[in-house]
């Protein structure tokens, strides 16, 4: 029984050095004076995994053999940030390993900041994805998460000259220690071709796919460890990969060059993530990576199914599988063509139990994000979902034809296929189709939805929607970004409870006036500062002040998350500290991060505003000891993990209506800093939380919104009646942040004042106005920490723990499944 062996399982000090050492030598094969910083990263991870694999097989065979209900995770990305930190904590063995390290002449520090993080995400879907799989482990909930293991994740991101420029992500060119790849585990995955009918043994019609390729999905593992538990669930990723059938059909022909060809074809598959932020066209090779990997995962399910209970009319009581967005919406078509073409079950009893396996989350109501693909691409890739799609349809619109006595307009607006020139398959109806539930993120968002690009079936099934307000790890977002403020919470709470019932942090509101705990929470903040300050000035070369305010907009750039109002205020300070000699708010250092998606130029040209903002208010001695601006490069979970804890202002201000959740917000407010913010997404519930007086409001309500979209919204007309405003437009206009040239920023300028579909101008001078505020409450530094304290105690609602309880009871019925270690 190696799992007794104590240099593979021991959590003292001495079992980690000896296997830190063993592993130095024979898994890297090397002695220790020539020994890389990877091969001592790659050791420890190796000493890490080791405690983890117990944990992880006994959790698979515990659940295998009770039977255990068990939610299935499918999305397109994992956003999962570093892995050691996070599983040293989860062992509860942090410290253990610090004082190993150090006994062998090692800073862990310099071990964590070796690792390549995972960055299989865009932003916060992705990352959701991530926070979900630690909170389903923590809270003891059997649950594998499915997804693709990508080659080259987000890109890295770069600034040349102030514009945006992207690197390859190779976040696995020196070894992935996480993963254990399982070349027995794969499955076929079929594409192209033709279908065709045919009779089976019981003389039943059947359909016969008889595919243009075949492609072969390989499982790569990783364990995902609860917090503070033994339980490990497990996030099983696949790698696209020729199969060797097809290569021998090539080999035989002699066409070795067409072999090597299919081969590189099939692998593409697995290669790179795509933007989701970008409009959603239909591009072939999304469509290859979203069918790839929801027919690995269902083809996966089924085989587990058969493998320990047994006969698939129980598989809905097995199993449940949450699609995350539409991105794996074909798992509704996939588990029916498996189970009719496949297991010979008839439509009724197929459709019975698909329909009741599948639940679906919406993450945004922004309509070009939703995404349809156009039937010629559809039925060319995947011509026997194609026909599976038909008949649900077919079915479903019979359905709706009685229940709304032959409306055709509703009929049309509810089918599966958009009509027009190009016909489309509409994934957010399959999706909505093929569920037992429908869920939005936030409150306003699940409202929206109801009444918005959700409202026909809304009308149809309301018992199906449900909200599930997101939530964040507070293991990843406190106890591994914020030591200091973790350790200062443990203090207060007298234990770590906090850590898993982050609603425990309620006890910090009596010390919302203390003054002695006023200066021990400052003295958390300001480390978190001087640790960024340090952290940029190495990086980038970049100097800021710790003393002064820092006002933080970290996420993706996007128009209607507005940087550029944040940038116009900026803009404005500048220009009234210049010509103002009285007017001295006090020092600010704005920062930003965040990445464009690729193709947006709108969103790389407000990149280059934001650096070409810097580089003048940066140089300008007049005014730079008082407001400072950076662009933080390359914002992934690593360096997140700098920003939230040092921000004392959070930026949450995209155009009400438009952000569904934002979990960004939930992050910085968690780490202490104060929200200006609009009511949009979850910041309306968070303000609920925290208490209207600790939340810095402005802006239009939706119900605004809508209002001035339909009386008309004429920018132009702002820009005109406030003068201030106008000099900044006009300013940006001039040259003076492009070296003279007058046209660089016109676009955005332009858009402003034809279209600014956002409504930046709308909310300006309430932004401003809220900014003044702030500027005054941050001078009355009592005030601003016993705001700052309020946030952290009464933040315990959004943590991802909660958010994943009420999936588990509303939606999933699943239980938590306690494992001994
Ligand atoms: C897609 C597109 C495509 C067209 C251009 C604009 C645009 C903008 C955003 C997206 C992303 C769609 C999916 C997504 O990442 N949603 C995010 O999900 C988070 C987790 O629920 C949530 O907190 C964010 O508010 C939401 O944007």
């Amino acid at each position: 029984q190696p799992v007794t062996d104590p240099t593979r399982i021991g959590l003292t000090k001495e079992a980690l050095k000896q296997a830190f050492v063993d592993n130095l030598f024979y898994i890297q094969g090397r002695f220790r004076d020539v020994a890389t910083a990877n091969d001592i990263y790659m050791a420890a991870a190796f000493t890490v995994r080791d405690r983890l694999l117990a944990r992880w097989l006994k959790s698979a065979q515990h659940f295998k053999e009770s039977g255990a209900r068990t939610l299935c995770y499918l999305s397109a990305e994992y956003l999962l940030g570093p892995h050691l930190i996070n599983n040293l904590i989860n062992l509860g063995i942090l410290e253990t390993a610090r004082e190993a390290g150090e006994e062998l002449g090692l800073d862990l520090g310099e071990i964590l900041a070796t690792e390549e993080e995972p960055g299989l995400g865009n932003g916060g879907l992705g990352r959701l994805a991530a926070c979900f799989m630690d909170s389903l482990a923590t809270g003891q909930i059997p649950a594998i998460g499915y997804g693709i293991r990508y080659e080259f994740g987000i890109f890295d991101q770069a600034i040349e000259n102030g514009w945006q420029v992207e690197k390859s992500d190779t976040w696995l060119k020196n070894g992935n220690p996480w993963e254990i790849p399982r070349p027995k585990i794969t499955f076929p995955v079929r594409y192209f071709g033709h279908t065709e009918p045919y009779q089976d043994e019981q003389g039943r019609l059947r359909i016969r796919w008889i595919p243009g390729l075949v492609v072969e999905g390989v499982a790569h593992d990783t364990p995902i460890l609860g917090y503070g538990v033994a339980n490990a669930n497990l996030l099983r990723l696949w790698k696209a990969q020729a199969t060797e059938s097809f290569d021998f059909q090539a080999f035989s022909t002699g066409d070795y060059y067409r072999a090597v060809q299919a081969k590189i074809e099939a692998e593409t598959i697995s290669k790179v993530l795509y933007p989701n932020d970008e409009p959603a066209v239909g591009k072939e090779l999304r469509l290859k990576q979203q069918y790839f990997f929801v027919s690995c995962s269902i083809q996966d399910m089924v085989r587990l199914h058969l493998a320990t209970v047994g006969p698939l009319d129980t598989f809905a009581d097995k199993f449940v599988a949450q699609l995350n967005d539409t991105h794996p919406a074909l798992a509704v078509a996939e588990l029916m063509r498996i189970l009719l073409d496949e297991h010979g079950l008839a439509w009724e009893p197929a459709w019975d139990i698909t329909h009741r396996t599948f639940a679906f989350t919406n993450h945004t109501l922004l309509p070009e994000a939703l995404e349809t693909w156009p039937i010629e691409l559809f039925e060319r890739l995947l011509p026997r979902l194609l026909e599976i799609i038909y008949e649900i349809n077919r079915r479903f619109l019979d359905e709706v034809r009685v229940r709304y006595l032959a409306d055709e307009a509703r009929i049309a607006r509810l089918s599966l296929i958009a009509e027009g020139e190009t016909r489309r398959v509409r994934m957010a109806h399959l999706a909505a189709v093929g569920s037992f539930a429908i869920n939005g993120v936030a409150a306003l968002h699940t409202d929206l939805l109801k009444t918005t690009v959700m409202r026909d079936f809304h009308e149809l099934w309301p018992d199906r929607f449900h909200n599930v307000t997101n939530g964040v790890s507070p293991r990843r977002f406190i106890v591994v970004s914020n030591r200091r403020l973790a350790r200062l919470l443990t203090s207060v709470c007298g234990n770590e409870d906090w850590m898993r019932d982050l609603t425990a942090l309620r006890r910090l509101e009596s010390l919302a006036e203390d003054q002695g705990f006023h200066e021990d929470w400052r003295r958390v903040k300001l480390a978190a500062k001087d640790q960024l300050a340090r952290w940029l000035a190495a990086k980038t070369g970049v100097r800021i002040d710790p003393q002064t305010l820092f006002d933080v907009q970290a996420k993706r750039i996007h128009e209607y998350k507005r940087q550029h109002l944040n940038l116009l205020h900026i803009v404005g300070l500048y220009q009234r500290i210049k010509q103002d000699a009285q007017f001295r708010p006090p020092p600010r250092t704005f920062l930003f991060g965040g990445k464009a998606a690729p193709s947006y130029a709108m969103a790389k040209l407000i990149i280059k505003l934001i650096n070409a903002v810097a580089e003048v208010v940066n140089g300008d001695p007049q005014v730079n000891g008082h407001i400072r601006v950076v662009f933080v490069p390359d914002f992934n979970v690593t360096t997140g993990q700098l920003l939230y804890p040092a921000a004392d202002l959070s930026e949450q201000i995209s155009l009400a209506g438009k952000e569904a959740s934002g979990t960004g917000n939930m992050k910085f407010a968690m780490n202490g800093a104060l929200t200006i913010g609009t009511l949009d997404g979850a910041n309306i519930e968070i303000r609920d939380a925290v208490g209207p007086e600790n939340f810095f409001l402005f802006g239009l309500t939706e119900a605004e919104v809508r209002q001035r979209q339909a009386d008309g919204y004429r920018p132009s007309d702002i820009y005109h009646g406030d003068p201030e405003l106008a000099t900044i437009i006009d300013l940006i206009d001039s040259g003076l942040f492009a070296h003279g040239d007058k046209t660089l920023f016109r676009p955005l300028t332009e858009n402003l004042l034809r279209h600014d579909p956002f409504m930046v101008l709308a909310d300006f001078r309430a932004y401003v106005s809220c900014q003044t505020l702030i500027d005054e409450v941050f001078q009355d530094s009592a005030r601003w920490t016993r705001m700052s304290i309020l946030n952290v105690a009464r933040i315990g609602h959004f943590s991802s723990d909660r958010a994943i309880r009420e999936y588990g009871e509303r939606i999933w019925k699943v239980e938590p499944v306690p494992i001994q270690v």
